[in-house]
């Protein structure tokens, strides 16, 4: 930090703040998720609540698979472009939805706090100790960052991050925008556009289309990581909800949808059998080889993307690719 010799000016380390949204609502939002989605049929959870602490720790040995290609190539991509893009839209805040560890983050900050001192980063994630852990970690890496966290569900509270004059590269890196179907995505888009400003800019990180081995290895480990991983939602919701799901009588299914351009995941019950959830007071029950549909993972094509991109009002300005062409990185701005 520049020794300015003043006596007035703290120099603080990193200020951080953390607004916590989610306290109240949670639970309920779980309750009603799962009374939902496993009484109707198909039955269905959805993939948010993969990530509690171990679902989180799973997700990351899963990127570091030698089959699950995105999170390297998206790493790349950044790696020679995110200075580019900070220097050309110049923003004094990073909004980050759904961080998890932000490994991939550091990329984009370091150049905007080389452009702007003080600059502010704005983590918006479910998880709050994944929030303050990276609050701590990355207050310690940078001098003079502004944290504010922001414990939410970026499909709930956006709304709280309007537009407050600054300018922000939002960025929802990873693929989680894949996470989404068609309707969602939309919803999702248009409510992000509302918290943007003429001058602000949206990153988004998108898996793309390619050959079904490819794309099915990602999703089928040889070291049966990505199964755990999605019978860990099991574990979830019986924490949550006091009950007592047995994810031994789980098959992890996962298979490419080629007309729908998507990876489903699966849970596929071995055995006949009932399970408790008492906080919903509810018996649930599994025929053998019944399914819960636990995750989509929607693939994109560059032009797909971009009519999606229009419908929500918002110019693709810049499309960036890794050399295989398994990933890429679309800006946007506000039309
Ligand atoms: C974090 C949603 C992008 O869809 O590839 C990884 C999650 N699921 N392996 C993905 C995931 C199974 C991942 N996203």
């Amino acid at each position: 930090m520049a020794g300015g010799g003043c006596t007035g000016a703290i120099e603080t380390a990193a200020e951080i703040l953390i607004d916590v949204h989610l306290r109240d609502g949670a639970l309920a939002t779980i309750a009603d998720d799962v009374r939902e989605g496993l009484g109707g049929t198909p039955k269905e959870l959805p993939p948010k609540y993969f990530y509690d602490e171990r679902g989180s720790q799973l997700f990351e040995q899963i990127t570091r698979l030698p089959e699950y290609y995105p999170t390297r190539a998206e790493q790349q991509i950044l790696d020679r472009v995110a200075a580019e893009i900070v220097s050309a839209a110049g923003p004094s805040e990073l909004v980050e939805l759904g961080p998890g560890s932000a490994r991939k983050t550091h990329a984009l900050l370091d150049p905007i706090l080389q452009l702007s001192q003080g600059a502010t980063y704005v983590p918006v994630d479910v998880s709050e100790s994944a929030i303050r852990e990276l609050a701590d970690r990355l207050s310690d890496h940078y001098e003079g960052i502004r944290i504010h966290g922001v414990v939410g569900d970026f499909e709930r509270d956006l709304e709280r991050l309007r537009a407050n004059g600054d300018r922000r590269l939002v960025a929802f890196l990873g693929g989680t925008l894949g996470n989404f179907d068609q309707r969602q995505r939309l919803a999702f888009l248009r409510r992000t556009r509302r918290m943007l400003g003429p001058d602000d800019r949206l990153l988004i990180g998108t898996d793309l289309v390619k050959d079904r081995k490819r794309l099915e290895a990602a999703y089928n480990d040889s070291d049966g990581v990505t199964a755990e991983f999605n019978r860990n939602v099991l574990r979830v919701v019986n924490a949550n909800l006091d009950g007592d799901l047995d994810p031994a009588r789980f098959d992890h299914v996962a298979f490419y949808d080629e007309r729908r351009r998507r990876i489903e995941m699966r849970l596929r019950a071995h055995e006949a059998h009932s399970a408790r959830i008492e906080g919903l007071g509810m018996d649930v029950v599994f025929e053998h080889g019944e399914e819960i549909r636990t995750e989509i993972s929607c693939k994109f094509t560059r032009p797909a993307l971009e009519r999606e991109y229009a419908a929500a009002s918002l110019d693709l300005i810049g499309w960036y690719s890794d050399d295989e062409n398994l990933f890429a990185l679309s800006l946007t701005r506000p039309t």
